[in-house]
C-alpha cells in the first residue's frame, strides 16, 4: 500500500499537468452514495453507487469541443449505456450536493479550498457549471441515455456582484492557471465550486413527477482557450447521477435537448477566450438551451445556482450567475446548428499530440482515492504513464 502511494506521487510529480477528476460522492438529506471508483472496477463502491462512471484523469479525461455533436461523449462521458446500480432517494423540493474529487492533490491543504482536506479538492476555478435531468422512463439502472431528451434545471457563469477569495485567486496563481479576471469583480461558478469545499448543490424541482431520474451534472472548465491544438478548449466533465424523486408534483419534463445538441463545437463557448486582453467577465455568456420553465419558486435557491432563462446555444444569457438575482438580459435567438448533419467525431484519441496544454488528456498520473489503492489501477497507471 504505502509503496504504491510513494509510486503514485512520484509519478505525479513527474508531471506537468494538471489534474482532472471525478465525483467523489453524493448526498442529499442525511444519506450520503458514494461516487465509483473509476480506476478499479472490482471496488465493493461500484456495486452500490447512483453515479455513472466517468473517464479516468487520462485520455479523454473529458469532452472537448470536437466531441460536443457526439451523444456518446456527451450524454455521460462514455456511461450513457452503462448504468450504476443505485438510484439516491431525494423528495422533489429538496437538494442533492455533488462532492467533486480532484485526481491529483494540487490543491490539496491550498487556500481558498474551503474546509475540505480528506481527499483532493477540485482542481479548476474557471468555468461554467450546468445542471440537466431526464427521464429514465422507469428504471434508471437499465436506462440508455444515449438519445435523452435533457432539460436544464439551473446553470452558472460568471456573478460579476462577486469576487475570487483572494485565497483561491493566489492558490490558483501558484498552479499556476492564472485566475481571470486578473483583479476585480468576477466569480465564476467553477470558483464557488472550489470554495465551497469541491461542492455543487442541485435543486430538485418541487412541481416535479416522482419517479426515476437521471441528473447530468456538467463542470465546463475554461482555463485552455481553443486554438490550432486539437486538445484545447472547454473542458467538459460529466456526470450522471441517478435519482429516485418522492412525493413530487405533477409536472413531467418537457422533451428536452439530446446531449449533441447542447453547445456549437464552433461558437461563442467552444472559443470563449479568458486571457484575452478584451476579455469581459460581464459579457460571459451562458451556453444551452434556457433553464426549464418548471423550475421556479419551490426551490430554496440557495444553491448558487441562476434560476434565469438560458438561451439556445451560442445566443445564450449574459451574466448569469448565480445569487445575482439578475435577469438575463441578452436576446433570444434562434439556433443555428450544423450538429445534427455533423458526423460524430470519436476523438477520444486526439490528445496524444499535446505537449503543452494543461490538463491535456494523456499524461497525467491520477492517483486513485487513497482508501481504494488497489495493484489493478496502481498497474494500470504505470502503465498509462510509461505509454504516454
Ligand atoms: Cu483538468
Amino acid at each position: 500500500m504505502y509503496s504504491l502511494s510513494l509510486i503514485a506521487a512520484l509519478l505525479s510529480s513527474t508531471s506537468l499537468v494538471a489534474g482532472h477528476g471525478q465525483v467523489h460522492r453524493v448526498s442529499s438529506g442525511g444519506s450520503s452514495n458514494t461516487g465509483p471508483n473509476i480506476y478499479f472496477a472490482g471496488d465493493s463502491a461500484n456495486s452500490k453507487t447512483a453515479t455513472r462512471v466517468m473517464y479516468k484523469a487520462s485520455s479523454p479525461a473529458f469532452v472537448l469541443p470536437s466531441g460536443f455533436t457526439d451523444n456518446s461523449q456527451m450524454s455521460c462521458e462514455g456511461s450513457a449505456k452503462s448504468p450504476a446500480p443505485d438510484t439516491i432517494d431525494v423528495n422533489a423540493g429538496q437538494s442533492i450536493d455533488i462532492f467533486w474529487e480532484g485526481a491529483t492533490a494540487e490543491l490539496k491543504n491550498k487556500a481558498g479550498t474551503g474546509s475540505l482536506t480528506s481527499y483532493n479538492p477540485w482542481v479548476h476555478a474557471m468555468g461554467f457549471v450546468f445542471d440537466y435531468i431526464t427521464s429514465c422512463n422507469g428504471d434508471c439502472s437499465n436506462f440508455d441515455a444515449t438519445n435523452a431528451g435533457w432539460t436544464k434545471l439551473a446553470h452558472a457563469g460568471i456573478d460579476t456582484s462577486k469576487s475570487i477569495s483572494d485565497g483561491l485567486r493566489s492558490t490558483m496563481k501558484g498552479k499556476p492557471e492564472l485566475y481571470h479576471p486578473t483583479s476585480g469583480p468576477g466569480l465564476w461558478a467553477m470558483a464557488k465550486l472550489v470554495q465551497d469545499g469541491s461542492k455543487w448543490t442541485v435543486n430538485i424541482p418541487s412541481s416535479l413527477k416522482s419517479g426515476q431520474y437521471m441528473i447530468r451534472h456538467e463542470l465546463s472548465a475554461v482555463h485552455n482557450p481553443k486554438n490550432s491544438n486539437p486538445t484545447s478548449g472547454p473542458q467538459n466533465y460529466i456526470a450522471c447521477i441517478q435519482l429516485n424523486v418522492k412525493n413530487g408534483g405533477g409536472s413531467s419534463l418537457p422533451s428536452g435537448t439530446q446531449a449533441k445538441d447542447l453547445y456549437s463545437p464552433n461558437g461563442a463557448y467552444a472559443n470563449i477566450d479568458v486571457n484575452s486582453p478584451s476579455f469581459d467577465p460581464s459579457k460571459v455568456e451562458i451556453p444551452g438551451p434556457a433553464v426549464w420553465d418548471g423550475v421556479s419558486s419551490g426551490s430554496s435557491g440557495s444553491s448558487g445556482n441562476d434560476s434565469g432563462s438560458g438561451k439556445a446555444d451560442d445566443k445564450p444569457s449574459t451574466g448569469g450567475n448565480h445569487g445575482s438575482g439578475k435577469a438575463p438580459t441578452t436576446t433570444t435567438s434562434s439556433k443555428t446548428k450544423a450538429a445534427a448533419s455533423t458526423p460524430a467525431t470519436t476523438s477520444k484519441n486526439t490528445g496524444s499530440g499535446s505537449s503543452k496544454s494543461r490538463c491535456r488528456r494523456r499524461s497525467s498520473s491520477p492517483k486513485p482515492k487513497p482508501k481504494r489503492l488497489h495493484n489493478e489501477p496502481a498497474r494500470r497507471m504505470f502503465q498509462n504513464r510509461l505509454s504516454s
